[in-house]
């Protein structure tokens, strides 16, 4: 019998991919750009399900059923077009061809033209959850065309993680819209792991907690409204032992953040769509920082590293709490602000209630709280922002203070914060009724004559700064 649907490359990612396909009962056609990889799939996993190993791209080409479907998971960016080049002449109209890779989402508008012209489908396809969440159900996030949905929903809802029986797996919008709301989802990750760190620090250095003493502090956390993955892994990687030292593991690793580039991704598009989400960039900048070794040591050698002495208060660690949370609910909501502007931009039309929900299983940031966040767009699609909701809205007022307290003890004890200090500058900013942008406006005419509006009547207009001052209408 022909297969029901096709992996080429089988690295990790669609090694598992394959295997999960086999394991919930699709024939699913396999195959690598160099054989050997095709080979151990089938003789280590063969077993798992029903695999038609496939030594070139014909064979996997002609073993499918029509229309075809053959998900690439090789490496983004150049392979995935070589990739994508080489199969495109072996299909017929009507072809569906999925990428599950980490591409840019704007590859993926690129390719989904190109393939539409050829009478393809062309199906971007964020995939999160690494290699666990391919083996046992990721979060699924395809684009593309709703026709090409109707064939692969099926496929790809069955693979997907599920939670309360729902799959986190929905045709998210046309061709880049998967790849935009993964990349996005990856943002909020880097802004949601770097308010925890921040939470770590303050209890460490101000609260002057162990790190076994913090790893119960998180693990407390997590039966409440934190409760969610990442929080979860804080409590193990932090109660962890280095078992050369005897040390905490965390005191060992040395302390400099990596990154892949996607939360950059999400900061460069931001910048592109005039959205501001301090909380993704403020967390890929403290990232840059730590890993800039050198300077860090100069600048230590120059000035002295800085004195922090523990200041520890009973308050400290709800506060701490309240504090991650509302800088966490402000990371989400400009996030979703993010989304909301590209599905405008594009011309998407998201569900972003839809995209919560799918984002509850399978991947990093799965929580508790994304609940919270689909009731607030099932509730009202057009939402100002999430911090209007009534619930966000109370959940904020309630920690506000705790909040406010937590900046400044971290200011106070110079214990960097930006995360949390960013997201309550964005808080305010949004709720201040007047902004200093109008003395920047003021600037902006008087040095470069770029005309200003009143707020007392329609209009631009300029002062005629270097002569008599007057106002003209621009
Ligand atoms: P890699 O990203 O390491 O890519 C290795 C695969 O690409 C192998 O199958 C390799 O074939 C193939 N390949 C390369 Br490289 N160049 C090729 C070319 N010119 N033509 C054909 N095949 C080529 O694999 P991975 O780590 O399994 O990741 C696969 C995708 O999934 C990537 O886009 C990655 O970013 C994404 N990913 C996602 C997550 C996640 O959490 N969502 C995690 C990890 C990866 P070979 O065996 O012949 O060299």
């Amino acid at each position: 019998a022909p297969a029901r649907i096709a992996v080429t490359g089988l690295a990790v990612m669609g090694s598992n991919l394959a295997r999960n396909l086999a394991r919930h009962g699709f024939r699913v056609a396999v195959h690598n750009r160099s054989s050997a990889r095709t080979r151990a799939l089938v003789e280590e996993h063969g077993h798992e399900g029903d695999f038609v190993p496939a030594e070139t791209l014909e064979e996997l080409v002609a073993s499918l059923q029509t229309p075809r479907q053959i998900i690439i998971m090789v490496k983004a960016g150049a392979p995935t077009d070589a990739v994508i080049d080489d199969l495109v002449p072996l299909l017929e109209a009507g072809d569906m061809v999925i990428d599950g890779g980490n591409a840019h989402y704007a590859d993926t508008r690129r390719r989904e033209a190109a393939l539409r012209e050829a009478g393809l489908h062309f199906v971007g396809t964020g995939i999160s959850g690494g290699e666990e969440g391919a083996l046992n159900g990721p979060s699924i996030m395809p684009g593309g065309s709703a026709e090409s949905y109707a064939h692969l929903g099926p496929v790809l809802e069955a693979i997907s993680a599920k939670v309360d029986g729902v799959p986190c797996c929905v045709h998210v919008g046309p061709d880049g819209a998967g790849h935009f709301v993964k990349m996005v989802h990856n943002g909020i990750e880097y802004a949601d792991m770097q308010l925890i760190a921040e939470a770590y620090d303050l209890l460490h250095r101000v609260g002057g907690q162990t790190p076994a003493q913090i790893a119960e502090v998180f693990r407390g956390w997590n039966s409440g409204d934190l409760e969610s993955y990442l929080v979860e892994i804080t409590a193990e990687v932090l109660g962890h032992t280095d078992p050369e030292t005897g040390a905490a593991l965390v005191d060992v690793i040395a302390d400099e953040a990596e990154q892949k580039g996607t939360g950059r991704w999400t900061v460069q598009e931001a910048l592109e769509l005039g959205v501001p989400v301090t909380g993704i960039a403020e967390a890929v900048f403290a990232r840059s920082l730590s890993g800039r070794v050198d300077q860090r040591t100069a600048v230590r050698a120059a000035l002295g590293a800085s004195e922090v002495t523990p200041a520890p208060d009973d308050s400290l660690v709800e506060d701490v709490r309240q504090a991650l949370y509302a800088s966490k609910v402000v990371a989400y909501a400009q996030g979703f602000d993010q989304m909301r502007a590209a599905g405008a931009e594009y011309g998407w039309d998201l569900d972003l209630g839809a995209m919560a929900t799918i984002w509850r299983g399978g991947c990093i940031i799965r929580a508790r709280f994304l609940d919270r966040i689909r009731e607030a767009y099932d509730k009202d699609g057009d939402l100002a922002s999430l911090l209007v909701d009534d619930y966000f809205r109370d959940a904020v007022a309630n920690a506000e203070a705790a909040w406010r307290r937590v900046v400044v003890k971290a200011v106070a004890a110079g214990v960097p914060a930006p995360g949390f200090v960013s997201a309550l500058a964005y808080y305010d900013g949004l709720r201040s009724e007047r902004l200093p942008a109008s003395l920047i406006q003021g600037l902006r005419d008087f040095f470069g004559a770029h005309t200003y509006r009143r707020t007392d009547r329609p209009g631009s207009f300029h002062t005629r700064w270097s002569g008599d001052r007057s106002q003209v209408d621009a």
